[in-house]
């Protein structure tokens, strides 16, 4: 059993409901159990695009499948979530591997840690919610030491965990 940790986000339809479903989703998979979901966070495209803001959260998980087979679910759930476009296109629902226990894994098709997780407030302000002590395998900090390290990156708070999943 391996913890990991998931960046859900979306731009596009009804977000709450499905980053909502995507936890459930997850939940209903063989080999994956929600043990927290964050609050729910608004936050500005960090490309400064011209999209909409994100509705973005952290999921942790409990799971009995490889990092690979994970993020394969995440990608499935993705695709039943609508999600058409290409990488950094509004979306209407993005599943990121930001953490798999403590390895690491740079290759082309599995990224492990997720690359940009540490300069992003809207990762880890929802991170150190739920997960302040756990550390980045790379840099060896805290979520909760690189969440406030993290450049001012407004990221506002939207909903309880409690309120927008139903767990
Ligand atoms: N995801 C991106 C690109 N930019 N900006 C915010 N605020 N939230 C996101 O989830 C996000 C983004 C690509 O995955
Ligand atoms: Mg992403
Ligand atoms: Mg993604």
């Amino acid at each position: 059993m391996v913890r990991a940790y998931l960046g859900l986000g979306a731009n596009l339809g009804d977000p709450r409901a499905q980053l909502a479903g995507a936890v459930a989703g997850l939940n209903r998979e063989p080999g994956i159990r929600v043990v927290a979901v964050s609050s729910l966070y608004g936050s500005h495209p960090e490309s400064g695009a011209a999209q909409p803001d994100y509705v973005n959260a952290v999921a942790d998980v409990d799971t009995d499948l490889s990092a690979r087979a994970l993020l394969a679910v995440g990608r499935r759930l993705e695709i039943a979530a609508g999600r058409r476009g290409e990488r950094n296109d509004p979306r209407e629902l993005d599943l990121d591997l930001l953490l798999y226990g403590d390895e690491i894994w740079r290759q082309t098709d599995l990224t492990v840690p997720h690359p940009r997780m540490d300069r992003r407030a809207f990762v880890l302000v929802p991170l150190a919610e739920i997960a302040p002590e756990v550390r980045h395998p790379v840099n060896g900090k805290t979520a909760a030491e690189m969440a406030a390290e993290v450049p001012g990156q407004a990221v506002w708070r939207l909903a309880a965990g409690s309120e927008w999943a139903k767990l």
